[in-house]
């Protein structure tokens, strides 16, 4: 089992979108394994965002990502970070598949609702960087026979 770190923004908190994002991930059968909303202070906007320090987005980003509360998540199962990525869909909304939660529920790549993680290394640094491991919950998810051949 991989684990990934996956984050509804402020824009998709403000608009609502929390549940309908949660029910995307149990839905798939993927298991929650830990979960808070936080308001992200600076520096741990920066900390979570380093590789973009020298883009120009870069002060647009850590406003719109400090601008209000964001619901946290880590998410544990098969190859959840591949998963994630594709359920969330392309960086650039405009260009994200209908059916991910880019595509069915944002336009423009400043505002694009969800964040999750891109690699084991992001996975594993990020999900470092908002949970101590006492956060993270071990349990079994009803039906997980029904998720998995064995
Ligand atoms: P990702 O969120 O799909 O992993 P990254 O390239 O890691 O995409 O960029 C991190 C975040 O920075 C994006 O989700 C988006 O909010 C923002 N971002 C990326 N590229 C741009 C841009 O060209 N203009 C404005 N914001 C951007
Ligand atoms: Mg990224």
């Amino acid at each position: 089992m991989e684990r990934s770190f996956l984050m509804v923004k402020p824009d998709g908190v403000a608009r609502g979108l929390v549940g309908e994002v949660i029910s995307r991930v149990e839905r798939r059968g993927l298991k929650i394994v830990a979960m808070k909303m936080l308001r992200i202070e600076r520096k741990l906007a920066e900390q979570h965002y380093g590789e973009h320090r020298d883009k120009p987005f870069f002060s647009s980003l850590i406003s719109y990502i400090t601008s209000g509360p964001v619901v946290a998540m880590v998410v544990e199962g098969k190859d959840a970070i591949k998963v994630l990525r594709t359920m969330i869909g392309a960086t650039n909304p405009g260009e994200a598949a209908p059916g991910t939660i880019r595509g069915d529920f944002a336009l423009e790549v400043g505002r694009n609702v969800v964040h999750a993680s891109d690699s084991p290394a992001s996975a594993e640094r990020e999900i470092s960087l908002f949970f101590d491991e006492s956060e993270i919950m071990s349990y079994s998810r009803a039906g997980e026979e029904w998720v998995y051949e064995e």
